[in-house]
């Protein structure tokens, strides 16, 4: 089965990288030229550049086998709109997949829908770990159900809100994957420390000036006291999660034994803040 990469590991050598060879990422839309987008700017373009990832996108019209190139028919049952044809889709994931590794755990092919199961980070990180990704988006009103049963797709929402297509969560998705790689974010923020890999929201930021229209960083960052930065900043890492999230605020109580709100949290609700 799919083993993920441990977590914490150490920044890879560049030999390293050179083995574990580039993430690839192929990309099955009706609208090639929107790609790379924005992906070809900021670090994941960098990363394109320097080749630590590479980006595939085919044309789904390219699968069409009439005359018309036509892709998508009238819904079964009646109804409006138009739904992409089961043999045209598959021709395309069968084609992508025909260079991809035969175990799905290290390149799945994702179909971009408000009906998948929820993107979390979590998820994000096991395909970082993989070789690569394939990417169906759809257009109109989706796929014929029976292309994404028959070659195994998994249906993933990128959040509860309906587009015109897929490709603008697949851009997220990518963007999401691609700066977990290694040599992807450089020296910046450790990704173990960031929103989410503790289970909680992260933390307010700050930087100067010290004062700016009258609001002013709070005392503590200014302090120099490490130990005391920490705690603020996990105090209120879990305020801004009680507040905004109530899912993965039951989720991170729950996770460490019903534990008691961390000693920052506790000082804080007894008045510690003032
Ligand atoms: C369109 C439509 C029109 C009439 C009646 C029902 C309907 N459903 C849809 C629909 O869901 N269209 C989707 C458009 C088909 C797949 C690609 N599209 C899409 C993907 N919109 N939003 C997403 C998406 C993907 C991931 N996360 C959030 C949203």
């Amino acid at each position: 089965m799919f083993q993920p990469r441990p977590s914490a590991q150490p920044k890879p050598l560049m030999e390293d990288m050179a083995r574990a060879g580039a993430f690839r990422v192929k990309v099955l839309t009706l609208f090639p030229e929107i790609f790379p987008g924005p992906l070809a700017a900021s670090l994941t373009g960098k990363a394109l550049k320097d080749r630590l990832w590479a980006l595939e996108v085919l044309d789904i019209r390219r699968f069409a086998r009439n005359k018309h190139r036509t892709v998508d028919d009238t819904p079964a049952g009646g109804g409006p709109g138009l739904v992409m044809k089961p043999d045209v889709a598959a021709a395309a994931i069968d084609y992508a997949q025909a260079d991809a590794p035969g175990d799905r755990g290290y390149w799945p092919v994702l179909y971009l829908s408000p009906r998948g199961r929820p993107l979390t980070q979590a998820r994000v990180r096991d395909l970082a770990a993989g070789e690569g990704i394939t990417l169906l988006c759809g257009r109109f009103e989706g796929v014929d159900q029976r292309v994404l049963e028959a070659r195994m797709v998994e249906e993933v929402s990128i959040g509860d809100f309906v587009l015109t297509g897929g490709e603008i969560p697949a851009m997220a998705l990518i963007d999401a994957v691609i700066r977990l790689r290694p040599g992807v974010l450089g020296n910046e923020a450790s990704t173990e420390e960031e929103s989410f890999s503790r289970g909680l929201l992260e933390h307010p930021h700050y930087t100067r000036p010290q004062v700016w229209e009258g609001r002013e960083i709070p005392e503590v960052l200014l302090s120099g006291h490490h130990a005391r930065i920490a705690e603020w900043r996990l105090s209120e890492a879990e305020r801004l999660t009680q507040e905004r999230r109530p899912d993965l605020w039951r989720a991170y109580r729950a996770a460490d034994g019903d534990r008691e709100l961390s000693d920052a949290q506790t000082s804080a609700a007894k008045g510690g803040q003032k």
